[in-house]
């Protein structure tokens, strides 16, 4: 199993192979349809329960049968841009006008900030830029990047709709071509009108295709802090709430099919990837719904971000 994390003076590394012992098969598994805003071909992914894991605390930063390998836990005074770039406007300048999802935000700095130990993304009524909302988002790409590994972060999500945050992954290079075809990772997403429900997903073809599957929260809602994460193996990926194991995927499953995959049939999570995260206002994926007429604003906190690399 390769691994790697790139543009970091780590001491940390270490190169092993993993083994999970999962056993018991879900006993309730979250039954709902996959969403994407794409129209395009997608398929559930198959559910395992890892039953004997607990839910971890903020300061439990132990994982097992992984290493810790970066974090950033936002105590800093203002967002550490060792770790993160800002993304700016509406897209245009990235060759995605409205990033290629009819999103109704204009992305500014300040709407990424430090406070309390946490980072906060804030969608705001706002007029910028010939658009009525604002909002952050912010990436690692060219500083913080990993192949495989557990991948993890503790949010509060905005019960507010027209809100639709997100905790999710692309290719450093693009190295099977443009999107899709490089793939892409959804650790979390959420529609803000939906209190009770997060979900994952991976894009991948070509032709593009996507499987997506919702966790359905049980006690709580999303303003409640939780842990969401993926593994990510050379054969396999399985996304986390609170280490419940809501889906796993195969690479049977996803392929790539241009020019560079040669066969390989790891393409194209087989690349280093680097982490985003983002609170988009409206878009395709929520249906385009628009926050309240009284809304004024809605805050997105990450605890922490993490990367962890299997023993
Ligand atoms: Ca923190």
């Amino acid at each position: 199993m390769k691994k790697k994390l790139l543009f970091l003076p780590l001491t940390l590394l270490v190169l092993a192979s993993c083994d999970f012992a999962f056993a018991s098969i879900n006993s309730e598994e979250d039954i709902s349809s996959a969403t994407s805003q794409l129209d395009n071909t997608s398929t559930e992914g198959s559910i395992i329960d890892d039953s004997t894991s607990s839910v971890p605390t903020s300061d439990d930063k132990e994982r097992a049968g992984f290493s810790l390998l970066w974090e950033d836990e936002f105590t800093t005074a203002s967002l550490d841009t060792n770790n993160w770039s800002y993304m700016f406007g509406n897209g245009a300048d990235y060759g995605i006008v409205n990033w290629g999802n009819n999103e109704a935000q204009w992305y500014k700095r300040e709407n990424a900030t430090i406070r309390d130990g946490k980072l906060v993304i804030t969608a705001a009524r706002e007029q910028v830029g010939g658009y009525q909302y604002t909002s952050a988002r912010i990436r690692t790409a060219g500083k913080i990047s990993t192949t495989y590994g557990r991948i993890e972060a503790r949010m509060s999500l905005p019960e507010v709709d027209g809100m639709w945050p997100a905790f999710w992954m692309l290719p450093e290079d693009n190295f099977y071509g443009g999107w899709p075809y490089s793939g892409e990772i959804d650790i979390m997403e959420n529609r803000g009108r939906e209190y009770d429900i997060t979900s994952g997903a991976l894009h991948f073809g070509a032709p593009h295709q996507y499987i997506s599957r919702n966790r359905i929260l049980r006690d709580d809602t999303i303003s409640d802090y939780h842990t969401y994460a993926l593994e990510w193996e050379e054969t396999e990926m399985r996304w986390y709430v609170d280490d419940f194991n809501f889906m796993t995927i195969t690479e049977e499953q996803w392929f790539s099919s241009t020019a560079n995959e040669t066969d390989n049939p790891y393409a194209p999570f087989d690349q280093d990837f680097h982490i985003l995260l983002n609170m988009a206002v409206g878009g395709n994926f929520s249906g385009g719904v628009l926050p309240p007429d009284d809304f004024e604003f809605a805050e997105m906190l990450i605890e922490y971000v993490r990367i962890y690399q299997a023993e």
